[in-house]
């Protein structure tokens, strides 16, 4: 299985994560995305014509989604990650997997532009991103409020992996997580899973912020 794969990039990113936490061997073949633009050459867009990474390859297939990657790589080596256990959880995880689009094209668009000078009216992706971002904490808000820390159910899905590198990379567009207790929260419960690999920006100890806090009583028994 190779993915061409480009080390600042978010969205290859979700793609090494899942595999590191699944254990899915994956060969890595580097873009020259920054500032060779490889991936809108000719011999990536034979591959993918939209000229975006990542592309994953494994024998005949080709996919140019990365939450496809997701469950792909989760199908394979570790089916528990798709969350298909019952209806609501096939549903959040399909929910929170379109809402990791948004999070690409406003929160991505935002580091694209300050780190690539990618294109897009700043101020607007920076407002699109932190409407996002305020559902997103407003979600986690309700389930540690229920006891739980992940998106779909009560243990990691795809859907956490597919939104998390976005969020975690949203400061580097100008968008600050301090007030954002729970997804801060959920940050670390990802950051704390067996097998997690980092990426520039995103570290096991990048959260130096204190603990958000008062918790709940329901959050503050569990060990996070
Ligand atoms: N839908 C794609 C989007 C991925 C995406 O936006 N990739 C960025 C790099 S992180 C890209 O290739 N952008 C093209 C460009 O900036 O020229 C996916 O999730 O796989």
């Amino acid at each position: 299985m190779i993915l061409y794969d480009y080390i600042l990039s978010p969205s290859c990113y979700r793609v090494r994560l899942l595999a590191a936490l699944t254990g899915q061997v994956l060969t890595l073949r580097p873009v020259d995305f920054h500032p060779g633009g490889e991936h809108r050459g000719a011999a990536l867009r034979a591959l993918n014509p939209a000229g975006t990474i990542p592309i994953l390859t494994d024998g005949d297939l080709v996919l140019t989604e990365s939450t496809a990657m997701l469950a792909y790589v989760a199908a394979l080596s570790a089916p528990e990650w798709l969350g298909e256990d019952d209806a609501p959880m096939r549903a959040r995880v399909a929910q929170w997997l379109a809402f990791s689009a948004r999070l690409t094209v406003a929160a991505g668009g935002a580091r694209a532009h300050d780190m690539f000078g990618g294109p897009g009216d700043i101020a607007a992706l920076r407002r699109a991103a932190t409407a996002a971002l305020r559902e997103l904490e407003a979600a986690l808000d309700a389930r540690r409020r229920r006891g739980g820390v992940f998106l779909a159910g009560d243990r990691p899905t795809i859907a956490d992996i597919a939104c998390f590198p976005h969020v975690a990379l949203a400061p580097d567009g100008g968008l600050p997580l301090a007030s954002y207790p729970s997804i801060r929260l959920w940050m670390r419960a990802i950051r704390a899973l067996p097998g997690f690999i980092e990426m520039p920006g995103i570290h096991r100890l990048h959260e130096l912020l204190p603990e958000p806090g008062p918790q709940p009583d329901v959050i503050r028994k569990e060990a996070i």
